[in-house]
């Protein structure tokens, strides 16, 4: 079956047309990889090392036509794309130096002339699987470390970024890496889905790593329970940022805008509702209203806050989004599609799924709103009186991705992280804007703990394997034939 992506920001664009494989042939590609992975792990983690520097000087000599593609295939205003691209080269350039660290360590043994290790092991396959609003940033983080720590990898990316992909799977090819251990599938969900199931029952695959919705994230989630496997799920977030009685407004009013409607809203770690302390709900509402109508939507390839949303299945899930704006809301601004008829002041874009941004206030802590993720440019403004309260509204939704904290007091900073479930704190700064070697992942319906990124990633993609070797000539006993030094326990001062 054919596909074809088109550009949201002027859909008679076809940015490339692609064949959708089967289950069949994701299987196949299983196949391939599970046959080249051992050949993949024996070859030195310095010298996959060097592959991955292979790649991060390949990507920084593509740079700007691969940070074009994207704003062109997904709309992603194209300094957001540069900074997407970018996050490719600062994840090659960690994971150069794991490849000559990637330690293991020594340990003492309770028995003389006896040493014990431990090793990390690559798990095998691991099959990745990546949503289209970060289509080249977020691959990179499962598949370089993958790769380094000696996995071979079969990558199912988003069908709406497929341009992108297969721009980013051509500049991973060229970097050596052998025929097989980089395997890359174009297939709906439906297919990908029964061929990862196929997949782990032929004991094919021996890790997924998936970025996209919580619905889809709890299937996978079951499946590989089933395999007795731990994914590594990276979902959905319904991120809170909460602002203070002391919190410098001029600059919380700059974070919300950017993380509310920066890249369309459609970060998984956009702003979901703001929780303003009573005292400066008002003023806070007055001014981000006012930066929202002053911000410059449209053609994402200029200076814009935000161009389309990501593709027609975006456009039509966010109007669902839009109709849970309920009577005991305001509604600032109008909202959805902008055309000749809604337009919008400065609107740069032209025929393509460009959206109004809206803030809604007055959103309670019982709205679809308040407790769903809604993938767009909209933002829920919502009171609070007391910290405790505020935090409580924040983890209410039972996401855990990300969130953050406009204030100037010390004091409560430090209250608020520790009473958050997300999985990321900000302070003074945007729910968004993970850096490439902090680790990133949610709790809750934003994921199962699992991490990515910087050294925490290598527990998903490696496996600790632990060695003893006795070298005193006889068969010492754990626990029973260990040294005992005596002690006199009776002894107290005085
Ligand atoms: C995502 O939306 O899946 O911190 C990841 C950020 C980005 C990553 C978002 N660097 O917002």
């Amino acid at each position: 079956m054919a596909y074809v992506s088109t550009n949201p920001s002027n859909t008679s664009d076809v940015v490339t047309e692609i064949e959708l494989g089967t289950s069949r042939t994701f299987v196949d590609a299983a196949r391939r990889a599970k046959a080249a992975q051992r050949a993949w792990a024996r070859v030195p983690a310095p010298v996959r090392g060097q592959v991955i520097g292979n790649i991060g000087r390949l990507v920084e000599a593509n740079f700007e036509p691969l940070a074009q593609l994207v704003t062109r295939e997904i709309g992603k205003p194209i300094a957001e794309a540069r900074g997407e691209v970018q996050e490719i080269v600062d994840t090659a350039n960690f994971f150069v130096g794991e490849g000559r660290r990637l330690y293991g360590q020594t340990v003492p043994s309770e028995m003389t002339d006896k040493q014990l290790f431990t090793f990390r092991n690559p798990v095998g396959v691991a099959a990745i699987i990546t949503a289209g609003n970060f289509p080249v940033a977020v691959p990179s983080w499962y598949i370089i470390p993958a790769l380094l720590c000696g996995n071979s990898v079969v990558w199912k990316p988003a069908e709406y970024s497929a341009a992108s992909a297969q721009a980013f799977y051509d500049v991973f090819q060229a970097a050596g890496i052998p025929d097989g251990v980089f395997e890359i599938v174009f297939a709906e969900g439906s297919e990908t889905f029964n061929g990862l199931e196929q997949a782990l029952q032929e004991s094919l695959v021996d890790k997924v790593g998936f970025t996209g919705s919580s619905e889809v994230g709890v299937r996978i989630g079951e499946l590989c329970g089933r395999h007795l496997q731990t994914p590594c799920l990276e979902l959905g977030g319904k991120n809170p940022m909460v602002v203070t009685e002391d919190a410098d407004l001029d600059l919380a009013v700059q974070g919300a805008l950017f993380a509310g409607f920066g890249s369309a809203g459609q970060r998984c770690t956009s702003l979901g509702t703001a929780i303003v302390h009573e005292s400066v709900y008002d003023e806070f509402l007055s001014r981000f209203v006012e930066a929202v109508a002053a911000a410059t939507v449209g053609d994402p390839t200029s200076d814009v806050l935000y161009g389309p949303l990501l593709d027609e299945k975006f456009a039509l899930a966010y109007e669902k989004y839009l109709g849970w704006i309920g009577e005991h809301h305001t509604v600032h601004g109008p909202t959805g599609r902008i055309t000749d008829s809604s337009p919008r002041n400065g609107f740069t874009g032209a025929n393509g799924f460009f959206y109004h941004p809206a803030i809604v206030s007055g959103v309670r802590a019982d709205d679809e709103l308040f407790l769903q993720e809604t993938f767009g440019p909209i933002v829920g403004v919502m009171k609070y009186s007391d910290l405790d309260e505020a935090i409580e509204l924040g983890n209410k939704p039972g996401y855990g991705l990300s969130c953050s904290i406009y204030t100037t007091d010390p004091n409560k900073a430090f209250r608020f992280r520790a009473g958050i479930s997300a999985g990321m704190v900000s302070v003074n700064n945007s729910t968004s804007g993970a850096e490439a070697h902090l680790p990133f992942g949610g709790n809750g319906k934003s994921g199962n703990g699992s991490r990515q990124s910087g050294v925490w990633v290598l527990d998903q993609f490696t496996r600790w394997q632990s060695m003893n070797w006795d070298y005193s000539g006889k068969l010492q006993k754990a626990q029973m034939d260990t040294l005992e030094i005596g002690a006199n326990l009776d002894f107290r001062l005085g």
